[in-house]
């Protein structure tokens, strides 16, 4: 990780700790960001997925998300943006990009395990909006632009994360823009050791979470934490003080977890940042919810997006979406035949399942 002081010309306030992300070659993320990500809890890589596919998606979002000076944009510009844009979806860069082995084997190397071990549980394509003159006084508790500093897991467990040495999940942002353009960059604390005061056990003091409201503004969230916490207000401040932002160019990639502190900070006036966030969970996770109405529920169209979609990918991809695997016990004689009826039209190969069970 290398960092560096990097003054922004258009807010003297600004003096962020910035990080660089590291190449990737060959599906291989490198052993220090793996192990960066293992210890620190995050890690920001470029070259992982084809700039081909990048530029597909970039090209999509843009059809699809309202431009920055457009009146719809100030309505949407919360995270997940309403839940407009999530998998599997009739955007086939999407798709491809949320299942793409690279990204499974990336996933997989993170979590010590293989990509059929692994659970998609979010694909999430999003705005953000910078303000625009005037907005700051209409900021909500909720506002998105300057967050308060927090972990993911509230919204995505239903239990509280396994002690730091067991993650059960990685989530990563995937960045279409560049940081320079558009500002927001990601803020994350990076974990120092064991020991590090800002990192007790357990995760709980944080807005939103136990009997704490749920405040997304970090002026707002910081003022009632104070309230109720006054012991623990200074405390949290060290975590801004530690945060540190990703300068992010199109296609790069920052892989963290759902117990790092982290948080989105303030665009540029006037900008538009199109992001993805995907996590994958581990298949035993099972307290990890999937964000999303299930996959099968997109079954039924005339395109027939949903059936082509399984019918087309690898053993990997389907695993990962919950499709039983040639070593469940769901098949035998009358379920190879269904799936086949189902979606041989769609050029489903059934030849794997029915090699596992030795029927050819
Ligand atoms: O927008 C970002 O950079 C981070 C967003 C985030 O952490 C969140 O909404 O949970
Ligand atoms: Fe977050």
């Amino acid at each position: 990780m290398s960092t560096k002081k990097y003054q922004k010309l258009d807010n003297s306030i600004m003096q962020y700790n910035w990080i660089t992300p590291s190449s990737c070659s060959q599906h291989q993320l490198p052993a220090a960001q793996i192990e960066q990500w293992q210890q620190k809890g995050f890690c920001f890589v470029s070259d992982l997925l084809p700039s081909d596919l990048i530029q597909a998606l970039i090209d999509d979002a843009n059809q699809h998300f309202p431009k920055p000076d457009s009146e719809a944009a100030a309505d949407i510009s919360d995270f997940g943006s309403g839940g407009r844009f999530t998998f599997p979806s009739r955007t086939v860069s999407f798709n491809k990009m949320t299942l793409h082995p690279a990204l499974l084997s990336a996933i997989a190397q993170l979590l010590k395990t293989k990509e059929n071990e692994l659970r998609l549980s979010q694909a999430d394509l999003w705005a953000k909006y910078g303000r625009r003159p005037g907005d700051e006084a209409k900021a909500s508790i909720q506002d998105n632009a300057d967050q308060r500093i927090h972990v993911d897991y509230p919204n995505h467990t239903i239990a509280h994360p396994s002690p730091w040495g067991r993650p059960e999940a990685v989530e990563m942002i995937l960045y279409l823009d560049d940081v320079d353009q558009v500002g927001g960059p990601t803020a994350v604390v990076p974990r120092d050791g064991a020991d590090d005061p800002r990192y007790p056990w357990p995760i709980v003091d944080s807005p939103g979470i136990g009997d704490l409201r749920y405040i997304n503004d970090r002026t707002n969230a910081e003022k009632y934490f104070s309230q109720q916490r006054p012991d623990l207000a200074a405390w949290r401040q060290s975590l801004y003080a530690a945060e540190q932002h990703v300068r992010f160019k199109p296609g790069d990639i920052l892989f963290y977890r759902h117990d790092v502190w982290h948080r989105g900070t303030p665009m540029n006036t006037g900008q538009r940042r199109l992001v993805t966030n995907i996590t994958y969970r581990k298949a035993e996770a099972e307290w990890i919810s999937t964000l999303h109405t299930g996959w099968a529920w997109s079954a039924y169209r005339d395109d027939k997006f949903l059936e082509k979609l399984i019918a087309t990918s690898n053993l990997d991809q389907r695993a990962v979406l919950g499709f039983p695997q040639p070593e469940s016990n769901y098949w035998c004689p009358e379920t190879l035949a269904a799936i086949e009826a189902r979606y041989g039209m769609f050029g489903f190969d059934i030849q794997p399942y029915k090699q596992a069970m030795n029927l050819h």
